[in-house]
Formats: C-alpha cells, sequence, structure tokens
C-alpha cells in the first residue's frame, strides 16, 4: 500500500525519492484544494466517466460543485473531443462523491503521472471506492454493443506502471471482488471479462485483436488499469466497468472511428444510468 500524507513512511524506508512522492503530494494538495473549494473534508466515493458515461451523470442530479480539472494542481488539460475535463462534487443520501468527467490517457504523452493524478487525488480526497469507466472494443463474441461489462482482471500491453521503486504492489484482487458480487446481486445479468489496456491512439489490427483474444482478454481499450493499479496501491477498493461501443478490428464489417462510439455511448445512456444508480448502493 502506498500511504499518505506521511512521506516517511516504512514501506519506503526512512527517504522517498522525490520522483516516487513528488506525484502523491501532487495529488494531496488537488485533494485539499476540493475539499477546500467544496467544504467538504473528506469524498467517500470517486468516479471517473469515460466515453459514453457522462450523458448518464444527470441521474446523479445537480452537482453541489464543479471545478474545472486545469484549475486544481498538478492536471493537464485532456484533448479528447467528448471528454469534459471536469470534476464535480455531490452528496447523495448522506455520501460526498466526486464524478470526473474526462480522463488522461496514455497516448496523450503526458507521462503515467499525468495518467493516475486524477484517481490519486481521488483516493487522497477521501475516497475508499473508486469506480472507473470507460468505452471499449468487445472481443469476447457474447458481447453486444452497448453491453456494460464488469472488469474482473486486466491485461496491460503497455508495458508501463503507475508505481515507481522496489514497491512490489499485489494484483491479485485489483477489481474488488467483493464490490462486484454486490453490484451482480442488483443485476444478475451482469456480464464479467479482463480487459486489456492497449496503449494507442491507433486502434489494433484484425491480427492484434486474434493475438489478444488469445492471450486471454474479452475486451480492449486505452484506459483504466493504470488508475485501477494506482488506486489499488494506494488501499482504495476498485470497480472497472467497460461499455463495449464497438467490435473489436476485424470481427465486424464496420472501421473503427470515434464519432460511433460517442453514438454507442448515447444510445446506451439508459442502461448506464441504471448501473449508476446501482452503483451508488454499494458500499
Ligand atoms: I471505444 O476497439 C474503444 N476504445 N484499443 N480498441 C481499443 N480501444 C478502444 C476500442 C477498441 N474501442
Amino acid at each position: 500500500m502506498i500511504t499518505l500524507p506521511n512521506l516517511e513512511n516504512e514501506r519506503y524506508g526512512r527517504q522517498m525519492s522525490d520522483q516516487i512522492s513528488q506525484p502523491l503530494v501532487a495529488a494531496q494538495s488537488a485533494a485539499k484544494e476540493i475539499a477546500e473549494i467544496t467544504g467538504k473534508a473528506s469524498h467517500e466515493m470517486s468516479f471517473t466517466l469515460g466515453s459514453g458515461w457522462s450523458d448518464a451523470a444527470s441521474i446523479f442530479g445537480e452537482p453541489a460543485h464543479k471545478i474545472e480539472m486545469s484549475k486544481l494542481s498538478g492536471f493537464a488539460t485532456s484533448t479528447v473531443a467528448g471528454h469534459g475535463g471536469h470534476i464535480s462534487s455531490y452528496t447523495i443520501n448522506n455520501k460526498n462523491i466526486l464524478i470526473f468527467f474526462g480522463r488522461t490517457h496514455l497516448y496523450e504523452g503526458k507521462g503515467i503521472d499525468a495518467v493516475v493524478h486524477g484517481t490519486r487525488t481521488a483516493v487522497s480526497a477521501g475516497a475508499k471506492i473508486v469506480v472507473l469507466t470507460n468505452a471499449c472494443g468487445g472481443i469476447n463474441p457474447n458481447y453486444s454493443v452497448g453491453q456494460p461489462v464488469l472488469i474482473r482482471d486486466h491485461i496491460s500491453l503497455t508495458g508501463i506502471s503507475p508505481i515507481k521503486g522496489a514497491n512490489f504492489v499485489d494484483l491479485t484482487d485489483v477489481y474488488s471482488a467483493r464490490l462486484r458480487a454486490q453490484l451482480k446481486s442488483y443485476d444478475p445479468t451482469l456480464a464479467e471479462g479482463v480487459y486489456a489496456h492497449w496503449p494507442g491512439p491507433t486502434y489494433e489490427t484484425p491480427a492484434e485483436i486474434r493475438m489478444i483474444g488469445i492471450l486471454g482478454a474479452d475486451l480492449v481499450g486505452m484506459s483504466t488499469v493504470p488508475e485501477a493499479i494506482a488506486a489499488h496501491a494506494m488501499g482504495a477498493e476498485v470497480i472497472g466497468i467497460s461499455l463495449v461501443t464497438n467490435p473489436a478490428a476485424g470481427l465486424s464489417k464496420n472501421k473503427l472511428s470515434h464519432e460511433e462510439v460517442v453514438a454507442a455511448g448515447k444510445a446506451s445512456a439508459e442502461k448506464v444510468g441504471k448501473l449508476l444508480e446501482n452503483l451508488l448502493k454499494v458500499s
């Protein structure tokens, strides 16, 4: 576990190198700024909404506070159409919740620390449960477009970890089995699958999709994995959910386009909204 805020914790020994501590300090700064802006000392849960998930956020109602990410310490500005780049704070059923609209992807070239800064900020702000959502390509032939799938496990194809130093984090249960069971008790039809993190920004070739399928992945996308690792390493419980917005390359006659992905997301807003409602019930 990465323990905050004591930077002289035993895990790292007495001196945590600047390279390791700087991103954690930046996340703490951003978390403190969120607490000041919202007047809430702690937010217990966070949601990161990927493409196709943002519209459904209307089920949360009006946020108490809306914060531009660019105003907070350490946040890069997002460059992808359909990624908003703000954080909203809500109090729902006495629970303080942060919703991140937009995230930084590895393919933006801002580095791995930038990719996980939002997640580290969320956990520093008090999030014990971190919900990470995304839109992705479906490899498993049982999935259909518009279907949300719980991430059971992942395969990192990027070779890049957000964890630095001799910090050997166990990844046996990154995607909390406890919380997956709760979600499936609310909706037994929810499928589970293995998510492969592809670096992007190009989609895969059909041959690469055949390879990734053979490796054991059901889903493929360009996000979530570094954030899940960072949250897990800080001791939060993680829920990952993918919305299948296209059959992966070579599995349908159509070519892949970002516009199609955004459209598929909009079309499944109701199903996704139900799922977000169920997510509010987990504890
Ligand atoms: I949406 O087919 C979406 N994101 N790597 N492959 C990868 N990322 C994706 C895909 C896909 N669809």
